[in-house]
């Protein structure tokens, strides 16, 4: 794939690219779905029947990215270089709920599956900036109705956010590429058929091939550290 060729690009990015950065993925042998499972923390049947195990969960992992010690790595800075250099649309969707590409400087991104650092209120849907923990206890600033503050994530059987927009990316980018995802969760598991469909070159770049892999024009294997500013210099080189 070289400059030549042009044209806008969607990028969806997985927990993969923040590994390196310290934060778990969700499949991988040490990730979190081999610690917790998935019915007790990340569905809306798990938040109704015990809201604190939920919150309990996410406000570890809140704490653990706002460690001194997190922050963006290399990839997340090479799709920062990438959106800043080339001459059209760059789009990120990241399935991470983690503000990684934000403070790598990233400016156009979509969060599908919703971000840690913000809380909703379940009852009036308001959405607001959040870094501390959540309980029960709480009340919204807004409704003023208490046991209704939720993580603003999108658990299995809702809806990822900005559906319209990313299928409409989908539909006109020139170049999909998947980073640091297995391939298991949809819609973004998705991605690259309805992209290929609309004639967009598809490449992968992972640890190992993902789940969706032979549906991929390339394959490129290896940490996203490594692999994702080779690429990204690959495409700017022309
Ligand atoms: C590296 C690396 C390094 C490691 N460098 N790489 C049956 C068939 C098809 C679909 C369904 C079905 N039954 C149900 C569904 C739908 C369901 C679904 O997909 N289920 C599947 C599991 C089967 N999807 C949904 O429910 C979604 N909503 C939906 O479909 O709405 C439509 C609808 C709604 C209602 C009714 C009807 C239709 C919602 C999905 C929500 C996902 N939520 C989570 C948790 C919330 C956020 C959070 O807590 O963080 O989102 S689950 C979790 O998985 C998280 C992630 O965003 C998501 C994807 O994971 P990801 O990023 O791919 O991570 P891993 O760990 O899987 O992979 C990491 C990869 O990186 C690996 O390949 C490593 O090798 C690699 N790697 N180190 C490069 N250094």
């Amino acid at each position: 794939m070289t400059r030549s060729h042009g044209g806008s690009i969607v990028i969806l990015t997985g927990a993969g690219i923040s590994k390196e950065s310290g934060l778990d993925t969700f499949r991988d042998t040490d990730g979190i779905w081999a610690k917790v499972r998935i019915e007790d923390v990340a569905t809306p049947e798990a938040f109704a029947r015990n809201p604190s195990r939920v919150h309990e969960f996410y406000n570890t992992r809140r704490r653990r990215l706002l460690a001194e010690d997190i922050g963006p790595n290399a990839a997340h800075r090479a799709l920062t270089e990438l959106e800043a250099q080339w001459p059209e649309s760059v789009l990120l969707v990241t399935q991470n709920i983690d503000d990684l590409h934000e403070r790598a400087g990233h400016r156009q991104l979509i969060h599908m599956h919703g971000e840690l650092l913000k809380a909703r209120c379940a009852f009036c849907g308001c959405i607001r900036a959040w870094r501390a923990d959540l309980s029960v206890a709480l009340s919204c600033d807004a409704c003023g109705r208490s046991g209704g503050l939720r993580p603003h994530v999108v658990w299995f059987g809702e809806m990822p956010l900005e559906m319209d927009a990313i299928f409409s990316a989908l539909a006109a980018c020139k170049l999909f590429l998947s980073i640091g995802t297995s391939g298991h969760v949809y819609p973004a598991a998705g991605f690259v058929g309805a992209a290929a469909s609309h004639g967009a070159r598809t490449v992968e770049l992972n640890l190992e091939p993902s789940a969706g892999t032979s549906l991929f024009d390339e394959s490129i294997q290896g940490p996203a550290s490594v692999i994702v500013p080779a690429f990204v210099q690959r495409l700017l080189a022309g």
